[in-house]
């Protein structure tokens, strides 16, 4: 006979889970208990259940399997909310396990009872209520082959007391499915055949390519697709590294802080050819003159998201792997120099900026942090001007490489999804980038970098003011600075090395390269502070209601 948190980690195990990030509580008494002994599952104790839930995020997304985050009832699990939607909003595959209160108690508003499956339901894949041992395994297994196939995304279980305690004798697994669950949709290989022939007619064809890619690991093909018939790619924010930066194929991030060029692009383009994108509105911007010459193709996993935003065109419901794999095949070669060259032309009369100052300007900060960066690289990216400048300036090569929080833009997402990323990728350089008020969201996390010494670099870019609102503010309030000064200066040196983490300080542009190769040479975590004016900003950037062409250039 087992107990059912014994049946709980086996089934973790048969699923390949080796690390869980949790935090303890009366009702997960019994799970955290049976992991103690357990050789195969290591549990990383955090510091918030917010920093479980981005942890088991970063994971996930760094290495393409299920992340996994484990908490008591009530307020513990209440604290996953935030990070549970921010994985819901970028289709990350997640599992939540939420210990209840026992079968018994349910309703009754008993000590630490939050109704997990009734306040998750908006922001979940599914998620379910485990009220009999009998269906412990199954509701498992099925969890996960949820949370990882079609358009992936978190599922929550809720886990009363009695039924982890519970005893039975384990059966042999079945293998996970549902009815009326088709794991991936049939392609249409007319549809395919009609797209193919789109593209071989145009003469100005864009790919406008997202995190539908990396999700389906496709990025090679989705090089190839480009390299055979000549096709541009412009990328969102979720597809920052399926292209190659320095591909004279890609044409950088598109939409409200990406590239004036990639958005002109997109105006000028006469076949646009959406793949895992959703059309989100910091793309589209004024969605009546987005892509206004284009006919659209667009090839989603998920038939809710096609035509959800833009109408028209060719709907190929598919994987984006499998339909890349048919569209090689069927698309042909052409010569689309006049087209590369109208392109470039765009970018030369409006490239990213990259100023000069006496202060530190991001596009520096970011070239510098690419000098010491090392091999394969996986940097997590928080919410706000941090965010952009990382997503504009940082040459990413390849996917699964940038991580950041792009649907929900949670701030706080960085050092805790970097803490999972590291433990998910045992080899590679791992940095989280951060604003100075982002940072102080989750920065009890570096409690848990310092106990089991993730080599998280973290870097802050302290500029004492909350910058991506401030610059709303310059733009659109005429300078009129509510809420958006961080006050007094928090001395995050001293912050860290309070947590167990050594911190250096960048003094200015001299010391800069200096301090970020000092950072590298300490094993372990290690915090970076940079220095940054207040008044620099993510520009050009395209305000609220406008054509995504028409972009802001500077503040004055
Ligand atoms: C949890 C959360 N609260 C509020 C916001 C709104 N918001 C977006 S960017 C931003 C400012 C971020 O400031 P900071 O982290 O210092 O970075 P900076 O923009 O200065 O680089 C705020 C408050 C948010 N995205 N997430």
């Amino acid at each position: 006979m087992k107990s059912g948190a014994q049946i709980l980690l086996d089934c973790l195990k048969q699923e390949g889970v080796d690390t869980i990030f949790g935090y303890p509580g009366g009702r997960t008494l019994l799970v955290h208990d049976a992991l103690m002994d357990d050789r195969e599952i290591r549990h990383i104790l955090v510091r918030h259940e917010q920093g479980a839930a981005h942890a088991a995020d970063g994971y996930a997304r760094t290495t393409g399997k299920v992340g996994v985050c484990l908490t008591t009832s009530g307020p513990g699990a209440t604290n996953l909310v935030t990070g549970i939607a921010t994985a819901y909003m970028d289709s990350v595959p997640m599992v939540a396990l939420t210990c209840q209160v026992p079968t018994a108690e349910i309703g009754n508003d008993a000590f630490q009872e939050a109704d997990m499956a009734g306040i998750t339901r908006p922001i979940t894949k599914h998620n379910y209520v485990v009220t009999d041992i009998k269906d412990l395994a199954r509701i498992i297994h099925e969890a996960f082959y949820i949370a990882r196939t079609r358009r992936p995304g978190p599922v929550l279980v809720d886990l009363p007391s009695d039924v982890l305690g519970a005893k039975l004798q384990p059966t042999v697994s079945q293998a996970a499915g549902r009815r009326g669950y088709q794991e991936k949709p049939n392609l249409n290989l007319k549809q395919v055949k009609l797209a193919a022939a789109m593209i071989n007619k145009a003469k100005r064809p864009l790919i406008y390519a997202g995190g539908g890619i990396t999700l389906s690991d496709s990025s090679d093909k989705l090089r190839a697709l480009a390299e055979k018939a000549q096709l541009p790619v412009t990328h969102t924010l979720m597809g920052v590294g399926i292209m190659d930066p320095n591909s004279p194929l890609s044409v950088g991030m598109l939409g409200m802080y990406g590239a004036w060029y990639a958005n002109m692009a997109v105006a000028e383009c006469d076949c646009l050819i959406a793949i895992g994108v959703r059309f989100d509105d910091r793309v589209t911007g004024k969605v009546a003159s987005f892509a206004p010459k284009a006919k659209i193709i667009h090839f989603d996993i998920d038939p809710a998201s096609i035509r959800k935003v833009v109408q028209g065109g060719l709907p190929i419901v598919c994987d984006a792997g499998e339909a890349l794999e048919q569209l090689l095949e069927l698309v042909e070669a052409r010569d689309r120099a006049a087209w590369f060259a109208e392109i470039a032309g765009f970018r030369e009369k409006g490239p990213l900026p990259r100023p000069e100052r006496d202060t530190l300007v991001p596009h520096e900060v970011m070239e510098a942090i690419a000098a010491v960066a090392g091999d394969r690289p996986v940097v997590a990216s928080d919410v706000g001007l941090s965010q952009m400048w990382t997503a504009n300036y940082l040459p990413f090569a390849g996917p699964r490489q940038y991580i950041t929080s792009g649907g929900l833009g949670t701030m706080g997402y960085a050092l805790p999804a970097a803490m999972g990323a590291a433990l998910g990728n045992p080899d590679r350089p791992i940095f989280a980038i951060n604003g100075d008020g982002a940072f102080q969201m989750n920065c009890q996390e570096l409690a848990t970098c310092a106990q089991y010494q993730i080599p998280v670099k973290c870097i802050i870019l302290n500029n004492g003011k909350l910058g991506m609102v401030r610059q709303f503010q310059k733009v659109l309030l005429d300078s009129r600075y509510a809420s958006t000064c961080l006050g007094h200066h928090v001395d995050f040196c001293m912050v860290s090395e309070g947590f167990g983490v050594k911190a250096l300080r960048v003094k200015d542009k001299t010391d800069l390269q200096s301090v970020l190769q000092q950072a590298m040479e300490i094993p372990g975590p290690v915090v970076v502070e940079v220095p940054i004016h207040p008044d620099t900003y993510a520009f050009p950037m395209v305000l609220p209601g406008n054509d995504s062409t028409q972009m802001v250039f500077d503040a004055d």
